[in-house]
């Protein structure tokens, strides 16, 4: 049986690009459903293939399409995913019961990662990844996408842990995880919406070549782990009261789980006049951007 069973479909152009070792990068389809409202996410998405496709690689954005992982998506299957009220938050323990329940998925980081593992695809971008939650203590709240990250040997671009999240304690557990965090022509880690105040990364890093050589170096010398290559967003937004405010709602409304950074995002949105929708929106679009760059400069390398 091959990696991912009978039910994984790459695209075409995807299968055809990994065979020949052409560069690909992975994106995740949970902003489309839940980090934006109607179909804005569709829009991000579809904005951020054009990214990967000026950078030069081939995007493939996944998801769970009536019980089978795709990879590789038409615009009506974004659509969709925005538009099903159904559409399922799918992380990695997720994936098999989406699967086998035949309904929509759309895949957080975490899942997105799974699936690259599957497809041998090692570039990814997204917005900002999931982290150890503030308050972390007593909820034990820390996102799928860092064990993930751990287990496998992709590099994903982000602009640092959702500004909602402890971004300190999820620095400590990239570190337990063994997963660098490369700070992206930047000395400290990126709080998603907020360029500064973050802690030290463990290593900076200022060309697409470099960066791929040390992924290529992490590879090698330690396995199937992965990295972080944090970008600081380019219009940087201070939100840290309205995280507050919006951390407060959410736990009074009783978000919990995988509600909470749904939540988080929407009151934020809401709180700004709509300024974190369009920095978020900036942002995912420019780290996918990156990420093909970096996909192009790892194969150019070759193996
Ligand atoms: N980045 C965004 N918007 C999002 C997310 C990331 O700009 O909605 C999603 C990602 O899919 C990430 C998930 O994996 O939120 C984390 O959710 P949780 O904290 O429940 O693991
Ligand atoms: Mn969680």
């Amino acid at each position: 049986m091959p990696a991912g069973g009978d039910v994984l479909d790459l695209s075409a152009e995807v299968g055809e690009a990994l065979a020949a070792g052409r560069p690909v990068v992975a994106l995740e389809t949970t902003l489309v459903s839940h980090g934006f409202p109607g179909t804005r996410g569709v829009a991000v998405a579809l904005e951020s293939e054009l990214r990967v496709r000026a950078a030069g690689a081939v995007p493939a954005t996944v998801a769970v399409v009536d019980g089978r992982i795709r990879v590789g998506l038409a615009a009506d299957v974004l659509e969709r995913l925005a538009a099903s009220p159904a559409t399922r938050k799918a992380g990695p323990r997720d994936l098999a019961s989406c699967v086998a329940g035949g309904g929509l998925g759309s895949t957080t980081v975490g899942g997105t990662l799974a699936v690259c593992r599957l497809a041998g695809i090692r570039f990814m971008g997204t917005g900002g990844i999931g982290g150890v939650h503030r308050g972390f203590a007593r909820t034990l709240d820390i996102s799928a996408d860092l064990a993930q990250m751990a287990r496998t040997p992709a590099l994903v671009v982000a602009s640092g842990p959702k500004s909602l999240l402890d971004v300190q304690a999820t620095a400590e557990l990239l570190e337990s995880l063994g997963v660098p965090v490369l700070g992206w022509r930047t000395d400290t880690l990126p709080r998603f919406y907020t360029a500064s105040g973050g802690p030290a990364v463990s290593a900076r890093v200022d060309s697409a070549a470099e960066a791929a050589r040390i992924a290529r170096l992490h590879w090698q010398l330690t396995g199937g782990s992965g990295l972080l290559v944090a970008r600081p967003p380019s219009r940087s937004l201070d939100v840290d009261e309205p995280t507050e405010q919006a951390l407060e709602e959410a736990q009074r409304a009783g978000a919990v789980g995988q509600a909470v950074t749904p939540a988080v995002l929407a009151y934020l949105h809401q709180a700004t006049g709509g300024a974190t929708l369009e920095v978020n929106a900036e942002l995912i679009a420019d780290n996918a951007g990156l990420a093909a760059e970096l996909a192009v400069a790892y194969a150019a390398v070759g193996q």
